[in-house]
């Protein structure tokens, strides 16, 4: 955890530290022979079985997935057919949809308390819904951009693209500290869609099949779950079609996770590599 006001300070040392990688030296044993450099620690990593899955909207350009009362959300962007809509998991069939007009970007989505809140990409503002009719009850404005969202019950947790997630108070979207995501003292980018998971933050990770398990106390990521090969080949259509969405049931303890217009969204079980 690092205080907002010296974010800028903290993320430039980051950066400062990631080259100083480079520049590490072999260390000499006594008779000055070169050996191997120290071993970098390493970080967890983690595989998965598919347990099930199911169709999901190949037009669904999928921005953020959430279970909430045992439903399941979904948020979809690009300007013109941004929408949160509840779906059916076993048939992928929206159930009730509400658009986002445009010029806004849809993307993260996060139930806390009565509220869903749903983030725009580049229009520094976030729609507040009622989530049982999603009905629009306000709107709030922030900086910078917005990508992913989730809550640890409490604050509103929000990615935007860097390896820093934002913590945000419900009531006024006012940022109210920031957690810097490292492995191992190298930074995380471009952390995307979130998922709070039994006091973890995953966070996919924009255009790698692989998710994030973060600390939220340190930001330091635990672990690594490697997706690779979830999306058969044949099921790409291009590069946009990347891993997107999150959703962990604490009901059924079951993890869920599609992308964007992939053709499924699977039921996956992590286990360690
Ligand atoms: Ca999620």
């Amino acid at each position: 955890m690092i205080a907002l006001s010296t974010l800028g300070l903290v993320v430039t040392a980051g950066a400062f530290g990631a080259c100083s990688d480079g520049e590490q030296q072999p260390a000499a044993n006594a008779d000055g022979m070169a050996t191997a450099a120290p071993a970098t620690p390493k970080t967890p990593g983690y595989t998965f079985d598919v347990v099930a899955e199911y169709p999901h909207d190949t037009a669904a350009f999928t921005q953020g997935l959430l279970w909430h009362e045992g439903r399941l959300f979904e948020s979809t962007g690009q300007v013109g057919t941004s929408n949160i809509r509840e779906v059916t998991l076993a048939s992928g069939k929206v159930v009730r949809q509400q658009d986002l007009e445009e010029p806004h970007f849809g993307e993260g989505i996060v139930i806390l308390g009565p509220t869903l809140y749903q983030i725009t990409w580049q229009s520094g503002m976030a729609f507040t819904y009622d989530w049982k009719t999603f009905k629009r009850t306000g709107e709030f404005r922030y900086d910078g951009e917005g990508w992913g969202l989730t809550t640890d019950g409490t604050s509103i947790i929000m990615s935007n693209g860097s390896n820093v997630l934002i913590y945000r108070d419900p009531k006024t979207f006012a940022a109210t500290k920031a957690v810097e995501v490292k492995d191992h003292g190298n930074t995380v980018p471009q952390l995307n869609e979130l998922e709070w998971v039994k006091g973890e933050i995953w966070a996919n990770v924009w255009q790698k099949d692989s998710i994030a398990r973060i600390d939220p106390a340190t930001g330091e990521v635990t672990g690594w779950i490697d997706l690779t090969g979830i999306l058969p080949p044949l099921d790409r259509t291009g590069k946009e079609d990347v891993l997107n969405g999150i959703a962990y049931d604490a009901a059924t303890d079951k993890i869920h996770v599609t992308g964007k217009l992939w053709p499924k969204v699977y039921e996956i079980r992590v286990k360690e590599k």
